[in-house]
Parts: C-alpha cells; sequence; structure tokens
C-alpha cells in the first residue's frame, strides 16, 4: 500500500487515475475544486483519501497546503503532477498574453511548486516516485501551440532534470505524454465552446482519461528497481502530434 498524491484530481486524467489507483493504495487528492474532490472521496468508498485544496499556480498556498499535512499523510511515496491546462489556441502574434502567462503559471510554475513543496515527504520513503504528466505537445511543437508547446516541453525537461539530480536521492522520475485524451481540456482551451470542443474528438477514438490512468498505474505498479522514464501514449489514429486519421474505417 503507497501513500499517492495526485494533483488536478477533480477531473479528467487526475480523477480517473484516483479511481485506477484506489482500493490499494492510500491518496491525497488536491484540486481547486473542493465540492469535486468532495465527490470523489465520497465514492472511494474503500479508500483512506486525504484533500487538499489549492490551485497549483499559488505558491503561498502550495506551501501551506504541504506543512499543514497531518502527521499519518506526512509520508508520501508517490507524486502525480497532473494539473496543468490549455488556453486559447491561437498564433503566438495574436495570442492573449493572460492565456500565456496561465499556461506557463499552471503547467511549469505549477510542477516545480508542488514538487519542491513535496520533496521533504517524498524523501523518506523507499518506493518514491514522481509522475509529471506531460503531452506530445511536449515533443512536438505545433502551428497555433508555442507556449502550450513551450510549457510541456518544460515539464519534460523538468522530468530529466529531476531524474539526473533525483538520483542520489532514489526517487524514480516517469513522464507520461499523451496524445488525444477526451476530457474537459479542449473545453478549457476554447473557453467553454462546446462546439470546437467536441470537433476536436470528432471522427475516430480518441482516448480516455482511463486510458491514461492505467498507463500511470502501470507505472506506479513496476518492481523497485524498474523506473520507466518516458511514455508517450497515443489513440491508434493518431500519428503524432498533427495527424490524425478521420472517418477512416478500418
Ligand atoms: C494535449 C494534447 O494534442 O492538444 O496535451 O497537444 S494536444
Amino acid at each position: 500500500m503507497k501513500t499517492i498524491l495526485i494533483t488536478g484530481a477533480s477531473s479528467g486524467i487526475g480523477y480517473a487515475t484516483a479511481k485506477a489507483l484506489a482500493n490499494n493504495n492510500r491518496l491525497i487528492l488536491c484540486g481547486r475544486r473542493n465540492e469535486k474532490l468532495l465527490q470523489l472521496k465520497a465514492e472511494l468508498t474503500n479508500t483512506e483519501c486525504y484533500l487538499l485544496n489549492f490551485d497549483v499556480v499559488h505558491k503561498d498556498d502550495v506551501f501551506k497546503s504541504f506543512e499543514n499535512l497531518p502527521k499519518e499523510w506526512q509520508n508520501i511515496d508517490v507524486l502525480i503532477n497532473n494539473a496543468g491546462n490549455a488556453h486559447g489556441l491561437a498564433s503566438f502574434q495574436d495570442a492573449d498574453l493572460n492565456d500565456l502567462d496561465a499556461m506557463i503559471d499552471s503547467n511549469v510554475k505549477g510542477v516545480i511548486y508542488v514538487t519542491k513543496a513535496c520533496l521533504p515527504y517524498l524523501q523518506n520513503s523507499e518506493n518514491a516516485h514522481i509522475i509529471n504528466i506531460s503531452s506530445i505537445a511536449g515533443k512536438q511543437a505545433y502551428t497555433n501551440g508555442a507556449t502550450y508547446c513551450a510549457s510541456k516541453w518544460a515539464v519534460e525537461a523538468l522530468t530529466k532534470g529531476m531524474r539526473l539530480d533525483f538520483l542520489p536521492l532514489g526517487i524514480k522520475v516517469t513522464s507520461i505524454a499523451p496524445g488525444v485524451v477526451e476530457t474537459e481540456f479542449s473545453l478549457v482551451r476554447f473557453k467553454g465552446d462546446t462546439q470546437k470542443a467536441t470537433k476536436v474528438y470528432e471522427g475516430f477514438d480518441p482516448l480516455k482519461a482511463e486510458d491514461i490512468a492505467e498507463t500511470i498505474a502501470f507505472a506506479v505498479n513496476q518492481p523497485k528497481h524498474v523506473q520507466l522514464a518516458d511514455i508517450t501514449i497515443l489513440p491508434k489514429a493518431q500519428a503524432d502530434a498533427t495527424t490524425i486519421l478521420k472517418n477512416n474505417l478500418y
């Protein structure tokens, strides 16, 4: 039984990951929406859960949340840095600077704040493991996604750098880079425009949050001496960040 902390647990991949890891583990569920966290906790009847309500972009809230962890939750085995978002899909010249700030704040600074704050509690574990949720966008830049891609590129660099720095600390570090996953992701990217969001997932079978959750669980459940470094996971119909075969029967 491991104690596993998940950021962005109130929806999408984080939510599905909590469900996939429940029953055999103790979970620290972190998110911005407390009512969603409470709902998730209520669903995980056989699992000991502790809730932390913070937004990863607020440095002081992140550190205060960890400092206030009750004693019985202070030994964390696995940190899953899942929280992150895309805001807008526009050329660099047309993009709203607030959107670009928001992506760097959540996707890059959020990972830095949470990892820094969590590190003292991870270091006591023989199973210490950090899983960073990256993206195919961290491996390939695409039109209208420069800053989102840059933010996920940073997650890739942080993952590799952490793996080097944490080597003497015995902390495993894994990057999981999904392609198109059907979640609230596109609804947030397109600021609530359901039509645009739905279109992203039309004409093929996108990944589901549960697919990524299964992959995360696979990484978590490796033997102690096995460190999965880098997993890219795509729908069958996707060949790279921008090549998706739609409306094709096979
Ligand atoms: C999100 C996947 O395809 O929009 O990380 O880059 S994609």
